[in-house]
């Protein structure tokens, strides 16, 4: 590989892409928030909601978090439940308590009051997005994100962060045609926010799909997966999507059948195992216990060589955590975990294929 070439491509792009790559490239769900210092004191000062919609703030926490932890992608700083709002549903932020959604669904003749979310809806995050690609390394791409549709679906159902998903899954299984109405509706809103960030200059999209894990395979197959695959099948196809969820391990090759181009995967399940499951057609993003960056600099790299262990030499890894970075992580240990994951990496693939 032509050293000036790599320098001006993304490796990040390239590992999406499963194409070889001089070393492992790394970022990490929330690496912009309450761990770091200087988004703390910006807290104190400004309300989370406010921090999101302030376009030109929104930038600045995206680009310090990024060139704080050395990252070699950036993502967005925003929020998935932010797209309720224009869909008619009051979010608010309570200390300690996480998002509340006011007037929840509760009966599927409820669906009929979300309205469409238009495109150009949530400008000042496509007003960030221009912003954060105007101030960042050529070679550092920016990720657009989303909620997935089951996800948010959660949070209209059950009005925040549900412990059991009870609710939702009763939606689903009763009315199973209101339930593809509402799946259907958020689709297309998230669609359009996708496609928006890319306009915007997002390099490389993510779709959380944080709690799809509560379901059953079954449910998964009939509930979820036929949304997926639609929605996928209508973003951009020059633009790498990462489709990440957590306690997907169960399904974990229904959940890849979505589409897409990289497959994150939680702690939950070992890398080598997870790659056997979804196949080569896939990158794998993942998946570093994010406790462990609690622990010592020798533990972070006890773990980051056991995940490297594990990922193996095929092309095709983003290093990751398995969920985002723990409120109370030192910075000092995201920093060294990243720069770890370089070097290592780096050592490693010399080794395999000397110049
Ligand atoms: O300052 C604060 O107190 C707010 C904390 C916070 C932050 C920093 C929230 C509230 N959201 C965010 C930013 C955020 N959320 C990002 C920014 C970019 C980055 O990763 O650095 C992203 C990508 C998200 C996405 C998000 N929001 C998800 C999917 C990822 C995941 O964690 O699974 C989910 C589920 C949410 C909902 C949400 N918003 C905030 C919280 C605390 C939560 C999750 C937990 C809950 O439902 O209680």
């Amino acid at each position: 590989m032509n050293p000036e070439m790599l320098r001006r491509e993304s490796v990040f792009l390239r590992a999406c892409r499963k194409q070889v790559v001089p070393y492992t490239p790394v970022w990490f769900m929330r690496q912009a928030g309450r761990y770091q210092r200087f988004y703390r004191a910006l807290r104190r000062r400004v309300s989370f909601l406010k921090l999101c919609k302030a376009s030109e703030l929104a930038a600045e926490v995206t680009v310090r978090a990024c060139e704080q932890t050395g990252a070699d992608a950036a993502i967005l700083f925003s929020d998935i439940l932010l797209v309720l709002e224009p869909m008619g549903f009051g979010v608010r932020y309570e200390k300690g308590e996480g998002p509340l959604i006011e007037d929840p669904l509760r009966k599927p003749s409820d669906i009929d009051r979300l309205r469409p979310c238009p495109r150009g809806s949530l400008g000042f995050v496509m007003e960030a997005a221009r912003m954060v690609r105007a101030r960042l390394r050529p070679e550092i791409p920016l990720i657009g994100f989303a909620g997935a549709p089951f996800t948010l679906a959660s949070y209209m159902i059950e009005g925040g962060k549900a412990r059991s998903f009870d609710r939702t899954r009763a939606l689903m299984r009763r009315d199973p045609g209101a339930w593809d109405l509402l799946m259907e509706k958020i689709s297309a809103a998230v669609t359009g926010l996708l496609k928006d960030q890319v306009s915007a200059g997002a390099g490389a999209l993510q779709i959380f799909d944080s709690w799809a894990g509560c379901l059953t395979r079954a449910e998964y197959r009939r509930y979820v997966l036929p949304h997926m695959k639609r929605l996928i099948g209508r973003l951009p196809s020059g633009t790498p999507v990462i489709h990440f969820g957590t306690g997907t391990a169960p399904f974990l090759k229904d959940f890849s059948a979505a589409g897409g181009q990289v497959i994150g995967v939680d702690h939950r399940i070992g890398l080598a195992k997870a790659r056997k499951i979804i196949g080569p057609r896939f990158a794998v993003q993942g998946n570093l216990d994010p406790a462990v960056l609690l622990r010592t600099p020798a533990a972070i790299r006890l773990h980051v060589r056991r995940i490297l262990d594990e990922a193996g030499e095929r092309p095709g890894h983003i290093f990751n955590l398995g969920h985002g970075v723990l409120p109370g992580t030192p910075e000092s240990h995201v920093r060294l975990a990243m720069e770890f994951v370089r070097e290592e990496s780096a050592r490693r693939k010399s080794k395999s294929f000397p110049a």
